[in-house]
């Protein structure tokens, strides 16, 4: 009779349901770059939204900072295939910064200091789903995971959260960004294994 259940034995395994497609379990924070690390100051830091009409809506680091925080705890999924569950990070919802804009606009082009790009739906920026973070497990987030902050959007592959990010453009069109332009899935849903196009 078996006393122990399979599986007791050796690596935990990742919880029930948390682990999409084709995709395995890390405990570390691997680095991916496309480029150089940026470094902007505190001082010269910027995060803008402008519409499809031009207005620009401008905050610097202490108006950030001044805004409410929140605390998420959310799952990474990146496309090269490991998957990080439990992360904890501090930062402003989106739906905070785009309270104030009025918008016709159904897309988002995402800008990030040093020039990568990343497209996604407007909505898949709202109603708690996204967050500019400048806080990684209790302590200021680091050049190398995107400091001074980064978009969270936890529910696309993290290609989609913009390290370093600078603003948010909204646009009438949908207008693929670094990635999506070279062949990865233009939505990028991890669940449904979107990784590149035709997924
Ligand atoms: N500005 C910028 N943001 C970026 C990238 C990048 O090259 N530049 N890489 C993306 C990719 S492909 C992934 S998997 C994640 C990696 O985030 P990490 O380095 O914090 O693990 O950042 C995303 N955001
Ligand atoms: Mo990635």
């Amino acid at each position: 009779m078996a006393i122990i259940s399979r599986g007791f034995h050796g690596r935990p395994r990742p919880a029930e349901g948390k682990l999409p497609p084709g995709q395995y379990e890390t405990r570390d924070f691997p680095v991916l770059s496309a480029g150089p690390t940026p470094r902007i100051s505190h001082d010269r830091w910027e995060f803008t939204i402008t519409t499809e009409g031009g207005e620009r809506h401008a905050w610097t680091w202490d108006e950030l900072m001044a805004l409410p925080a929140e605390r998420p705890t959310v799952d990474l999924h990146c496309v090269t295939k490991w998957s990080k569950f439990d992360t904890s990070w501090q930062g402003v919802s989106l739906d905070v910064l785009l309270e104030d804009v009025e918008t016709a606009a159904d897309f988002a082009l995402v800008h990030a200091y040093g020039g990568y790009t990343t497209n996604l739906p407007l909505e898949d920026l709202l109603d708690g789903k996204a967050w500019i973070v400048y806080q990684y497990d209790d302590e200021e987030l680091s050049p190398e995971h995107g400091g001074p902050a980064r978009l969270l959007v936890p529910h696309l592959y993290l290609w989609k959260s913009a390290k370093w990010v600078r603003g948010i453009e909204l646009l009438l069109d949908d207008e693929p960004g670094f990635w999506e332009s070279v062949g990865y899935h233009n939505y990028g849903d991890p669940w449904r294994e979107q990784r590149y196009q035709g997924d």
